[in-house]
């Protein structure tokens, strides 16, 4: 009798074990929406059902559905840290989706966060077109979307509450523009090759515009090859071989961001060649792998952009929710960094 009586309990306590596991990992899923997105806090209730739109009236947590574009350089990874610790700040239950720089997966998260619904969506487009339906299928299920980093070219534009980023054709004005006055007085044809970021991303489309536009009015500053480089490190590397391979002198190297430059670095230095010194290098972003190079002389001019968006997306979201007017557009600010600059700033550079 004894015997049974503790096999009994030794059973029950099982059982319970059991069960405790089990509500635990019901849990753990619901938490993740059963989306198969990656949420950034694990250890955070899911408070999606029944969230308060009209603006926060109930004291429920507000769920935040962030759909980034991919990790495809030092400039994203600042910005999703930014973006991670921000919302922990304000106390947001956020739930992020990395899209590996494709658009299908952009819009299957946030098609799952509608379906989850979230309190507001905000995401980085990965390309401008293409947005219209699901930005839509949002406006309609009554949740506020709001964009940052990237545009979209969506004429309807109360399909979005706002914009919150660069100005890309200014960043690329500002990297003409200095190398139009490098070669004010050049006699002879400079030849410039061009690493553009991914094909049909707002910042590729706009550096490209904005450096045109400043390099047109002298004849001598030719773009002699352009190509993406999906503004990753090793593409950056491999399309400056075959512009190196495929061109007897190159002058200039624009690159649309840091990440290829520093690629092309690497085949430069392959190839025999000085960077900063042979060939001048322009780019954009001003991560801190990108100053470095430019303080050593190899980058000769840095475009900033500033990849710390988290704060203000943040405080954007708190104003939609309590039904505050926000600007459609809210424009970052940033500046520009020549060799002996990215020095002097390099110290105090957060990312
Ligand atoms: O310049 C680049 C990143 O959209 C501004 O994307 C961003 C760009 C940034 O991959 O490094």
């Amino acid at each position: 009798m004894k015997k049974f009586k503790s096999v009994g309990m030794v059973f029950t306590i099982a059982m319970v074990i059991l069960m405790l596991a089990a509500c635990g990992n019901k849990a753990a899923s619901s938490n993740n929406g059963g989306s198969g997105e990656a949420s950034n806090s694990p250890n955070t209730q899911a408070t999606t059902a029944g969230t308060d739109k009209s603006g926060g009236a109930s004291n429920k947590k507000v769920v935040l559905g962030f759909s980034q574009v991919g990790a495809e350089s030092g400039w994203r990874t600042a910005n999703t840290e930014s973006i991670k610790q921000s919302a922990k700040d304000a106390g947001f239950d956020l739930k992020f989706s990395d899209a590996q720089q494709k658009q299908e997966n952009q819009i299957k998260a946030i098609r799952s966060f509608i379906q989850q619904k979230v309190s507001v969506i905000a995401f980085s487009p990965v390309v401008e077109s293409g947005w219209d339906t699901v930005l839509q299928e949002a406006k309609d299920a009554g949740i506020p979307v709001i964009l940052t980093d990237r545009a979209v070219d969506s004429k309807d534009t109360s399909l979005y509450k706002t914009f919150i980023g660069s100005d890309f054709v200014e960043e690329g004005r500002k990297a003409g523009k200095w190398l139009a006055d490098q070669y004010k007085d050049a006699k002879e044809q400079v030849n410039i090759v061009e690493l553009q970021g991914t094909t049909g991303s707002a910042p590729a489309i706009d550096r490209k515009e904005g450096f045109e536009e400043m390099i047109k009015s002298n004849p001598n500053l030719k773009i002699i090859a352009s190509q993406t480089a999906e503004f990753t490190r090793a593409k950056g590397k491999e399309v400056m071989q075959s512009f190196l391979q495929a061109n007897k002198k190159i002058d200039v190297l624009y690159a649309h961001n840091d990440e290829m430059a520093l690629g092309a670095i690497q085949a430069m230095e392959a190839a025999g060649l000085v960077a900063g010194k042979d060939i001048k290098i322009i780019s954009v972003d001003g991560v801190k792998d990108g100053m470095t190079a430019a303080s050593e002389g190899k980058i000769n001019y840095i475009v900033e952009c500033n990849p710390l968006l988290g704060p203000q997306l943040m405080q954007a979201v708190n104003d939609v929710l309590a039904n505050k007017e926000i600007p459609q557009r809210i424009v970052t600010e940033e500046s520009a960094f020549t060799s002996d600059e990215a020095k002097a700033a390099l110290p105090d550079r957060k990312y």
